[in-house]
Parts: structure tokens; sequence; C-alpha cells
């Protein structure tokens, strides 16, 4: 599966942190029914299998609402899972051996902090890139603060999608109207909240608001 732009508009990304009883399956089946364009499967601390246990669960979901699938970081889970693809920190190695391991036909996206990392992204091949951190966040330890300026020299050098990540919540979103993202990644503004579902569709509609308006 590649992507187009309109993917990346709402791009949801999984954290358990705050399930309370709920299963990580339900709450990505209330966001993506709810409109979510993407969804990335973020795990820092399970065992390789059951990442890939759980990967292929959270694919069968995605794959019925057809939205793209990658999983952070691990490239062999992405490969055994048969996930739509990959998301990936710096380096040119990293990308090369992603792109070995998965084949052309799958999606890599890069973590960039900067527009020196951006260019790198893009010249490396990746398929997207997410910039951040925009705003302050608890869900990640030690992110570099990215401001407006900086992500806005991004998506004004590079051709490939640039999707912001870090704070975005239902009100600051509003702060990266005409920055040029081609999307808003989110973890805590759909999957900390009561109402995953409905979190979903509102910022779903804040991000064709902000986004395409
Ligand atoms: N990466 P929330 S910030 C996974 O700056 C991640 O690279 C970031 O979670 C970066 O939407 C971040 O809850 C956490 O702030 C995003």
């Amino acid at each position: 599966m590649k992507i187009n732009k309109r993917n990346m508009l709402l791009y949801a990304i999984t954290d358990r942190q705050w399930l309370n009883g709920r299963t990580l399956a339900s709450q990505v089946e209330e966001v993506l029914k709810n409109g979510a364009t993407f969804l990335q499967l973020r795990e820092k601390n399970l065992p390789y299998n059951e990442l890939v246990m759980e990967a292929l669960e959270i694919k069968e979901i995605a794959a019925r609402y057809n939205v793209p699938f990658v999983i952070n970081d691990n490239i062999y889970a992405a490969k055994e899972a048969g996930a739509d693809g990959v998301h990936i920190g710096q380096g040119d190695a990293s990308y090369k051996k992603a792109r070995e391991l998965l084949g052309d036909g799958k999606i890599i996206g890069m973590t960039a902090h900067n527009l020196k990392e951006a260019l790198a992204a893009q010249k490396a091949g990746a398929d997207y890139i997410g910039a951040g951190a925009v705003f302050a966040t608890s869900t990640k330890n030690n992110t570099i603060p990215m401001s407006f300026s900086t992500l806005k020299e991004i998506t004004d050098n590079v051709t490939i999608p640039v999707v912001a990540i870090g704070g975005i919540n239902h009100v600051n979103i509003t702060k990266l109207k005409d920055s040029g993202i081609a999307g808003a990644a989110v973890i805590s503004a759909l999957f900390a909240q009561e109402d995953t579902g409905s979190a979903t569709a509102r910022m779903l509609n804040l991000c064709r608001e902000v986004i395409n308006g």
C-alpha cells in the first residue's frame, strides 16, 4: 500500500497506558470507525511475539477500514505481521535496512526534528515525515520542541507529506493552521479520552478545518 496526502489527515498512534480495562482492539475500532485516516501501532515494552500477535489483530481492523497501518520502530515485526509499513527514527542506514527488509511497496515514515533531518529523510526515500514535538507532551519523554517556523520551513522544503506530532489536542490544533502540514499525529487526544470515538470524530472535523480549510 502506498499513501497519498489524504491518508495523513488524522494519524492515530496507539497507546495502552489509558485503556482502563478496555481492549486496544476496541479502542482502535472506535478510532477507525470515527474517521482516523492512518494508524500506527506503538508499543515500547512488548516482547516480540506479543507485538506480532497484537499487530496481526490490529492489522485486520485497519484493513476493514482501508486505513494504512504501520508499526513503530520494529521492522522485523512489521515484516512478520505483514503491516503496510513501519515508522522509524533518524538515519540513512535505518532507512536502507527497513527498505531492504520490507520491499518497495511498503510505507516507511521517518521522524524529523529540523529541516536538515527532514531533507535527509526525503533523500533517503521516506514516504512521509513525522515532525515534532510541536507542543509540550507528557506521552513521550525527552522530546525536542519544534517551533511553528521550523515546521513551516520543513513543509516548504520537502515534497513528501509532513504530519505534525507532539501534544496536539482539540484546542491547540488551530495553531497549526497555515503550517503546510498534511495531517496531525495524535496519541493522548484520542486514546486518553473517555469516549475515544467522539474524541476522534471531533478531531477529524478540526483537522479538516485547520488543514484542508
Ligand atoms: N513522538 P501525544 S512526540 C510519539 O516529538 C511521539 O517525535 C514525538 O503523543 C516527537 O499526542 C510523541 O499524546 C508523543 O502528545 C505524542
